[in-house]
């Protein structure tokens, strides 16, 4: 079994639940060029993304799978968040990034059906969080080491804009709307 570098050095990463005030924090911009110590955090987040989606691995040590990451979730309150997920453009995605800012957003709106879910809240809630389909966002990237502007849309959106909530304080349950417009929504929505 192929050990990750976050198992070999034996350290992983606590998820804080929404019982702790920092995932209700808007996080601090982070100062550039990026600190050890910020770069460290950012790639643990993505390996702990990477090994939850391992099956041994996840078992092993006890990780929900996930697809995004952000820092308050792991009880740093700065505006950093990591992705890692599988598209079958472009295979598996990695982006780490630093202070993103959506720049712009389609009207169409983009849903998962079933709704969402997140590794910072233990509970299921029911019903669907509507959200834009295509986005823009300006970051800093980790990985490329420059500033760069995103388009995304669809499964990314989704990601991109659920973590880019954690660091405003946001859970995707508080975007959960009444039934009846959820319905009405859902007419003009995308489902993926
Ligand atoms: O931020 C997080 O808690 C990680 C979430 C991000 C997320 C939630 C809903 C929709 C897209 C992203 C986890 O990835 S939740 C688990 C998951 C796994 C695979 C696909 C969708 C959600
Ligand atoms: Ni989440």
């Amino acid at each position: 079994m192929i050990l990750l570098q976050k198992e070999r050095a034996g350290e992983m990463l606590t998820i804080y639940d929404d019982s702790y005030p920092i995932l209700r924090e808007v996080a601090k911009e982070v100062e550039l060029p990026l600190s050890e110590e910020d770069r460290q955090l950012l790639f643990a987040m993505l390996e702990h993304l990477k090994m939850s989606q391992d099956p041994e691995l996840a078992k092993k040590y006890n990780l929900r799978p996930g697809v995004g990451l952000a820092a308050p979730q792991v009880g740093v309150s700065k505006r950093m968040i990591a992705l890692y997920f599988y598209s079958k453009k472009h295979g598996y995605v990695s982006r780490l990034l630093v202070n993103p800012k959506i720049v712009s957003e389609s009207v169409k709106q983009v849903y998962l059906e079933g709704g969402e879910g997140c590794l910072s809240v233990p509970r299921f809630y029911e019903g669907e969080v509507f959200r834009n389909y295509i986005i823009s966002v300006e970051a800093y990237d980790a990985i490329k080491n420059e500033h760069v502007t995103l388009r995304a849309s669809g499964f990314e959106a989704i990601i991109l804009q659920h973590e880019i909530d954690h660091l405003n304080g946001i859970l995707f349950y508080d975007r959960i709307l009444p039934p009846a417009q959820a319905l009405f929504k859902k007419q003009e929505a995308i489902a993926i």
